[in-house]
């Protein structure tokens, strides 16, 4: 039997919500809210100047190579002025833009900000593989000046740390300090107080400050958009691993409420109905952010060195097998006999809810089936990624 302290407590959200509306006015109002998180678009744009590694970032922020299908082209000197969009490619719905090179001597931000249509994107990232230069910093001011948001990555790390660790007495962190504290300067000097600045190689972002960046930009998110983030960044660090359990979690009671309150469908052998669907589109959204799929488990066995083989053996769960309505069922079943019901104990607070038994239990075992599916997704894409680190 589960342990009842585990449940998370029912948020004052949905307490709020019950008291202030009937049961379906708040049913609706929480499905109106997974439906938006599903389809918000978050709009990357990726600038910098020409060779500064612009598009090899747009691929890694993606999770794929310069050489993969839909990869955006590298290494190649691009004339065209066009921005180009780069959809995720297993989350359309977070786009990173490729924007044209801000080389030239007679380069004016505020034109070409209109002309890359400045307005769509939630953020820009300014990328240089130097200290900042003029063009830069003048792009920088004037998208401050348009009330959006701009974020310093100082790319190639990779390469610094090569050349830096031929010296005697090589110190990564500090080395790394230098860098940072140097390209701070250079900003501060051209009067842009000091930002932050990142330090990241696209060939290796598990490593330097993409941890922070994304956490970064996570916090500065509005909260629907901040999902979207989560959902589509690679999992490669165990601070992401557990950052994307917390935002998978928060949303469980939302699902459960839905699936076993308003959608509720009966299933055969079980005393009360939940809406399976839902449960199966959920497990399968944690199994792909987790990166538990063949590809992602090869992409990251290979930057990492291992052999795929290393990686899936030490998975666990039944649900990296196959998740289908059949498996749902079949858990939601032995759960059941299991002894799970947690429904006095979450519904004992919220009176209407409390005397609809049936509901009651619907939304308790979704909230259990939903909390373990995930405990033993992350878990095993923890234990992935432990496999993985150690072998560095
Ligand atoms: N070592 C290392 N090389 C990188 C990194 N990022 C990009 N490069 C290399 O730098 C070169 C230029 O990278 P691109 O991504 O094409 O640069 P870009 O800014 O898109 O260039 P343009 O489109 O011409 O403006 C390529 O040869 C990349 O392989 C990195 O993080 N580490
Ligand atoms: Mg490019």
């Amino acid at each position: 039997m589960e342990n009842i302290d585990e449940v998370s407590a029912v948020p004052r959200e949905l307490e709020e919500a019950l008291k202030n509306n009937s049961l379906t006015t708040a049913a609706g109002k929480i499905q109106d809210y997974l439906k938006e998180i599903n389809n918000v678009e978050l709009n990357i744009a990726v600038t910098g100047e020409s060779g500064s590694g612009k598009s090899t970032f747009v691929n890694a922020f993606r999770g794929m190579k310069n050489n993969e299908e839909g990869a955006a082209l590298t290494g190649v000197v691009e004339t065209t002025m066009e921005a180009k969009a780069y959809p995720h490619p297993k989350y359309p719905h977070l786009k990173v833009w490729d924007l044209p090179g801000i080389g030239t001597a007679n380069f004016k931000p505020e034109e070409y900000l209109q002309k890359v249509e400045f307005d769509r994107f939630d953020f820009f990232i300014i990328v240089s593989s130097e200290r900042f230069r003029a063009n830069d910093i003048t792009l920088a001011k004037e998208i401050q000046k348009m009330k959006k948001k701009f974020y310093f990555v100082r790319s190639k790390i990779d390469n610094d740390m090569r050349a830096e660790g031929r010296k005697e007495k090589f110190d990564q962190d500090k080395t790394l300090e230098t860098i940072r504290q140097y390209c701070i300067k250079g900003l501060e000097d051209q009067g842009l107080g000091s930002p932050k600045v990142f330090l990241i190689s696209s060939f290796d972002l598990g490593h330097y400050d993409f941890n922070d960046f994304e956490e970064t930009i996570e916090k500065e998110l509005p909260d629907h958009k901040r999902h979207v983030l989560l959902l589509s960044i690679p999992n490669i660090t165990l601070k992401i691993n557990q950052r994307k359990k917390e935002a998978f979690k928060a949303n469980i009671w939302r699902l459960a409420f839905v699936s076993g309150v308003v959608a509720a469908i009966p299933i055969p052998g079980l005393s009360f109905a939940v809406d399976v669907s839902i449960l199966v589109i959920e497990i399968k959204k944690y199994y792909n952010a987790f990166g538990l799929d063949d590809k992602s488990l090869q992409s990251l066995a290979n930057r990492m060195n291992v052999p795929v083989e290393e990686l899936k053996a030490v998975l666990k769960s039944p649900l990296n097998k196959e998740i289908n309505k059949d498996v749902v069922v079949k858990l939601l079943q032995s759960a059941v006999l299991a002894g799970v019901t947690v429904v006095e104990y979450l519904f004992s607070n919220i009176p209407i809810v409390g005397s609809l038994a049936a509901a009651g239990i619907s939304f308790g075992t979704t909230e259990y089936m939903l909390r373990k599916c995930l405990n033993e997704l992350a878990d095993d894409a923890h234990n992935v990624l432990m496999k993985a680190l150690v072998n560095e």
